[in-house]
């Protein structure tokens, strides 16, 4: 028997509840109360702040709904500046014919407080989350055979999203940068590469998002929605 768990954490801030972060993992049944005590931990101790909220979920899956997909394969490309490693994801954005590769990083680097992700339609440049404040949050994934998830590993995490993410028919890329203030590597995805860069902001910066590229040549905007929130997966390496 296995159980998909997800936390969230947020805090107060005058009227508005500020994200602070959230995880999440697929479990046996014997490390569920395990599992449930380090994702809380995390969520009362980030570095984004003290949280005043947490949120767990715990649901019961059926093994026969998980999916079991591969890795991306990846790669790091060292810059030594937040403007160098924003031109190297302008270069990468260009060669998978993203025409307005601008438009893709005004948005990311302008993105602040958001739980979910960006999906912009690369035809029209239009944004396809239903609520954008929110956005659309990517869950139901997991690392086979992982360990520990009491400290974020901030890689192995986003390299599971971005796997799940890239797997989806009609997503053709991902950009992110992440918003925890001591992590300042970012990376692009596309269908074939996780390509790590390892600066695109500046430390101490509470800033990040994430993009998701939408092609709607490729698959409905409901399908492709459905399957991000939705599809359990599990990524092997
Ligand atoms: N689904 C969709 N969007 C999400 C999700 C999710 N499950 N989780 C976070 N986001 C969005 C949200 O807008 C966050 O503000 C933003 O992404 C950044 O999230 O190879 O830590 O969890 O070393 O802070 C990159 C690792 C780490 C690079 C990214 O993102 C590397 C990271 P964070
Ligand atoms: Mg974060």
């Amino acid at each position: 028997m296995k159980y998909s768990v997800k936390m969230r954490a947020s805090k107060k801030n005058n009227k508005e509840n500020l994200h602070i972060g959230g995880a999440e993992s697929i479990v046996d049944e014997e490390d569920l109360l395990n599992i449930i005590n380090s994702l809380a931990s995390r969520g009362l101790n980030h570095s984004r702040g003290q949280a005043d909220f947490v949120n767990i979920k715990i649901n019961k899956v059926r093994e026969e709904d998980i999916i079991n997909i591969r890795a991306l394969k990846t790669k790091t490309i060292e810059v030594d500046t937040k403007e160098e490693g924003l031109v190297v994801m302008e270069k990468l954005l260009n060669s998978m014919g993203i025409e307005n590769p601008q438009r893709v990083i005004d948005l990311l680097i302008n993105t602040k407080n958001m739980r979910g992700a960006i999906i912009l339609n690369i035809l029209s440049l239009k944004r396809m989350e239903g609520d954008l404040d929110k956005g659309v949050r990517v869950t139901n994934m997991d690392f086979a055979n992982r360990r520990d998830i009491s400290n974020k590993n901030h890689f192995k995490e986003a390299l599971c999203l971005a796997t799940k993410t890239l797997n989806a028919k009609a997503i053709i890329g991902e950009v992110c940068i992440s918003d925890d203030p001591d992590y300042v590597t970012g990376y692009l995805a596309n269908k074939k590469e996780y390509i790590r860069i390892t600066k695109l902001k500046e430390r101490g910066d509470l800033n990040g998002g994430r993009v998701f590229l939408y092609d709607p040549r490729l698959d409905t905007i409901e399908n492709t929605i459905d399957y991000l929130k939705n599809q359990l997966v599990i990524v092997h390496e």
